[in-house]
């Protein structure tokens, strides 16, 4: 399944029918007054927060969103039906920006909306509305009048919508560190975890539930490695997932298995973090040393203390499950 998590759509809500121009003609009625009905409302397009959409890739297939436009008036009174409105649902956290005309052109940079909470709205292009049928001109003075207007034209425009995930707490860390096996080891979702590096391709979010109904949701986001800012593995381009984080948790597969060095791990994750945003660095954050069961974990362990002795390192084995209860024990959201 492909994951959409930026696109560019345009949205023409529906436009207005027309009023209708027209006189009562009945038999032995000869000067019948006007009857022209006024024209339907076009279709609003509304964007709505849905937590069972977790990407954009509706619009990836549908890039333009359109409405019904409404009715034309008729004669007998008879006003146009007004058009049914278009609901686009988006996930949690989408922004939404206005865009140039053509695909490279700046988007403006103040968003237009903000979306962060499950049933939330906004209205995108508002429809135009019905114009009015001749009846509405009838006055002392103009027994016949012609006039009635057109509908109006429905609100278009071009849009650029960008998923930011919202979470509580984002994992950070190299690919196999062991990321989705301690989200799955928390929470219900059940990412994909596997021996083989990149296996987690897009964010999962997942719910943990804490004593005392507390709630709090985890967002597992592609391994990082070196070299993310220039593209390298999948680059830096989840890392808008956890820009909206309360705090962050760097995994270490404090083994080092694949020979790798969990020390030198953490210091390239904090520098393509700050690469990506400094204020990345400023949020609160805590290392979980991962796979602390294996035996080569204890030394590394100790080395990691002893050159980080502020940070807050919390042992655990995702695979085994122990430790995990430290984690909510010690932060602190
Ligand atoms: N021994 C041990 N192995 C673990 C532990 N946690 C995860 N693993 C293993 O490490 C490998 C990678 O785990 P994943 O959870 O897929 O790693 P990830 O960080 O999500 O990796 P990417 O999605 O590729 O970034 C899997 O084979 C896991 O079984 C642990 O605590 N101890
Ligand atoms: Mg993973």
């Amino acid at each position: 399944m492909r994951f959409v998590d930026q696109i560019r759509v345009h949205a023409k809500a529906g436009d207005g029918g027309n009023g209708c121009c027209s006189f009562r003609r009945e038999k032995f009625i000869p000067h019948g007054g006007p009857d022209g009905g006024d024209g339907g409302n076009g279709g609003d397009i509304i964007l709505q927060a849905d937590h069972d959409t977790d990407n954009l890739v509706a619009l990836f297939f549908e890039p333009l969103v359109r409405s019904g436009r409404g009715a034309h008036g008729k004669g007998k009174n008879k006003h146009g039906r007004s058009s049914q409105h278009t609901t686009v649902r988006v996930p949690i956290g989408t922004i939404i920006h206005r865009a140039g005309l053509q695909p490279g052109d700046p988007v403006e940079e103040e968003p237009i909306a903000d979306l962060t909470e499950h049933g939330q709205q906004f209205l995108l292009c508002k429809g135009g509305d019905g114009g009015k049928g001749n009846t509405h001109f009838k006055s002392s003075t103009n027994r016949v009048p012609r006039q009635h207007t057109k509908g109006y034209p429905g609100e278009e425009g071009w849009f650029y919508l960008e998923l930011r995930t919202i979470a509580d707490i984002g994992l950070v860390g190299y690919p196999n560190a062991g990321k989705s096996t301690l989200l799955g080891a928390i929470s219900a979702a059940h990412p994909k975890t596997a021996p083989y590096p990149f296996t987690t391709l897009h964010p999962v979010i997942g719910v943990v539930d804490l004593p005392e109904y507390r709630r709090i949701t985890v967002a597992d986001i592609p391994g990082i490695i070196e070299g993310a800012h220039e593209n390298k593995g999948l680059g830096h381009e989840f890392l808008r997932h956890i820009v909206r984080c309360k705090m962050l948790l760097f995994v270490l597969d404090m083994a080092g298995t694949e020979g790798r060095n969990p020390i030198a791990d953490y210091q390239s994750l904090r520098k393509e973090l700050r690469l990506y945003d400094p204020t990345l660095l400023k949020k609160d954050f805590a290392v979980i040393a991962n796979k602390a069961e294996l035996a080569e974990s204890a030394d590394n362990i100790k080395v990691f203390r002893a050159k980080y002795p502020k940070v807050q390192v919390i042992e655990i084995s995702a695979l085994e499950k122990t430790g995990l209860e430290k984690i909510f024990q010690s932060i602190d959201l």
